[in-house]
């Protein structure tokens, strides 16, 4: 008796050594490693290590809280000595606005481990931190992420805002989320034992299930989620967190509740996210991002609904580019179309990030179920050999398709160690009686097993880094001042950009989003009595400008330059200025004799 009660002690002492260990903020250090997932904590500390690492690389900035008081960090990548951060195009990488997708923080977390512990090793990435500045924000959501991690649940629970709100209409708010009655850090399904029922046991498999035909003996009736009734008003797990959806609550294109669930009360009413708006507003360097969520292997552009205009040709260009490329980056991924190629959305980061702050935005959709792949026979002798549900066909199941569910629960087997999948265990339910718990883990279907991470978050983290590297890249020529007149001289300057991103975006361009890039020219002796665009240099062709033509407004395309010429009296020192939002700044002088 004595003995088993200290053994007793000693396991749950081991159980809670372990279980605490597991996310011990200790465990993280510099060069992070991708083979696990961290803890909202454990998050918080990577940056404050990497911080810490690399002090002279980086800033660490408190945006603002969440809902629950929780800090949301960004961590700056820039070297102040080659230049201020405004002065630098801005990459900005964000993940985890949606709580449940947290390999999409590892993403983030991994572009900035990589570009730092390469920096001064590898020529490329020292060359693209010393020329460019990136903001990257791991978690948007880190209610989401802490509960995710802590709670019991699904891979889709704990998604959204912990802004308390009554789904059902009975005066409570969050009053009955699903329950881990088990306490295995799952919520799964509830299954009872009924000749009633319309599922059967798959007969390759008994941890699947197939549907019966309409008036044949069944074997199981479904019950739902995992849980009880815990307020008593006869419904199971009605009014769980939320919901308001933080990638739906921001201030572009906003639309209700009654016409998209998730859009809170109003936009920004997200305290976090209204922090993040105003943190991203003031820098407005930013010109390329990249919103990471889970699932379906996407490489995703705005549009975001169909009302909304098309984007300029000159920006689905660049769209392409860097899209086509991402999808040679992640091989399997697609790029596509929000609104046309998946569904339409209002009020969503993404197109608030390119519409109003007139950015290059992607959003990745990580992992796809197609890479956990097991497969020892070919795909037509698995159609063959499978069993579909006796009405459906195979298609439409309980678990949906019943092929990918067995291919899933082979890999999970055979791969994962049958990590990714809860047995069917009996448990006796205050209201259904004698019951079964059963189905995927937390921890599957929307999220890589650990050892598949690292390729994951590498190779997205390159698709980054490939847009980066084609942030504007702009240098100012000046020709030889050509003599004209008695104390009047034609200068022609050419201003560069190497790389695809514009110095602006067409859609900014258009709709007057703010000024401009401005090449200035001034001098204490001089006088700018000409300026214009040089539209033609063999036949002198040039737009001049009618007013101020010391101050040039333009705009350089990916890959392209502009010409401008000048007729300048007086004599001394001239100077030019080249200012861009996005293309950073240049000085040149020249001197007139
Ligand atoms: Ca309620
Ligand atoms: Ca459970
Ligand atoms: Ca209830
Ligand atoms: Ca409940
Ligand atoms: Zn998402």
């Amino acid at each position: 008796m004595k003995r088993n009660l200290i053994i007793g002690f000693i396991l749950i002492f081991v159980i809670t050594l372990t279980g605490g260990e597991r996310f011990s903020t200790d465990k993280v250090k510099v060069p992070l490693s991708f083979d696990y997932y961290y803890s909202y904590e454990m998050v918080v500390s990577a940056v404050k290590k990497l911080h810490k690492a690399y002090p002279e690389l980086t800033r660490l900035d408190a945006v603002g809280k969440s809902e629950e008081g929780r800090m949301i960090y960004a961590l700056t990548i820039n070297n102040p000595k080659t230049g201020r951060e405004l002065d630098k195009p801005g990459i900005y990488a964000d993940g985890n606005i949606h709580g449940n997708e947290i390999q999409a923080a590892e993403v983030t977390l991994y572009l900035a481990n990589y570009l730092l512990t390469n920096y001064g090793k590898n020529d490329q990435i020292t060359s693209l931190v010393d020329k460019k500045c990136f903001y990257i924000i791991p978690v948007i959501n880190p209610d989401g992420r802490y509960h995710f991690i802590k709670d019991g649940g699904t891979s889709s629970s704990n998604r959204g805002l912990r802004r308390p709100k009554d789904d059902d209409g009975d005066g409570l708010f969050d009053e009955d989320f699903p329950d881990d009655l088990d306490g295995d850090g799952n919520i799964c399904m509830m299954r009872k034992r009924d000749p009633d029922g319309d599922f059967k046991t798959h007969p390759d498999d008994p941890r699947l299930m197939i549907r019966v035909k309409k008036g044949k003996k069944g074997e199981w009736k479904i019950l739902g989620s995992e849980g009880i009734d815990n307020d008593g008003d006869g419904k199971i797990n009605e009014d769980s967190e939320g919901y308001v959806d933080p990638n739906r609550n921001w201030g572009y294109d906003w639309a209700p509740d009654y016409v998209q669930s998730g859009a809170g009360d109003y936009p920004f009413s997200g305290v976090g996210l209204k922090a993040i708006s105003e943190y991203v507003v003031k820098r407005p360097n930013i010109c390329m991002t990249w919103l990471f969520h889970n699932t379906g292997g996407m490489f995703l552009r705005g549009p975001s609904t169909k009302s909304q205009e098309m984007y300029p040709r000159g920006d689905i260009e660049v769209y392409d580019f860097l899209g086509n490329q991402a999808e040679r980056i992640v091989p399997g991924y697609r790029y596509m179309i929000s609104w046309k190629d998946l569904y339409s959305t209002y009020g969503d980061f993404g197109e608030w990030m390119a519409m109003t702050q007139g950015t290059y935005n992607f959003v990745g959709e990580l992992y796809m179920t197609d890479q956990e792949t097991f497969s020892t026979i070919k795909e037509t002798e698995r159609q063959k050999k499978a069993i579909p549900d006796e009405d459906e066909g195979g298609r439409g199941g309980f678990f949906g398709d019943k092929r990918l569910e067995h291919e899933r629960l082979r890999f999970d087997d055979h791969l994962n160690q049958g990590d990714s999948f809860v047995e069917w265990k009996p448990f006796k339910h205050p209201v259904y009686g004698e019951i079964e718990i059963g189905g995927w883990a937390k921890l599957s279907s929307r999220l890589s097993p650990p050892f598949m991470l690292k390729d994951l978050v590498h190779r997205n983290a390159s698709a980054i880094i490939f847009s980066a590297k084609h942030t504007p890249e702009v240098s100012l020529e000046i020709q030889k001042p050509e003599k004209i007149g008695k104390g009047l001289y034609k200068v022609r300057t050419t201003l560069s950009n190497t790389k695809a991103i514009p110095t602006m975006s067409f859609h900014s361009k258009f709709k007057k989003l703010y000024p401009e890039d401005t090449l200035k020219v001034s001098g204490k002796g001089i006088k700018v009595v000409a300026g214009g665009n040089l539209i033609d240099k063999y036949t002198d062709k040039v737009l001049y400008k009618e007013y101020k033509p010391s101050v040039q407004f333009l705009v350089i395309p990916g890959f392209s330059k502009v010409e401008h010429q000048f007729l300048i009296s007086g004599k001394g020192e001239v100077k030019f200025n080249y200012f861009s939002r996005h293309g950073g700044k240049l000085v040149k002088t020249i001197t007139l004799k």
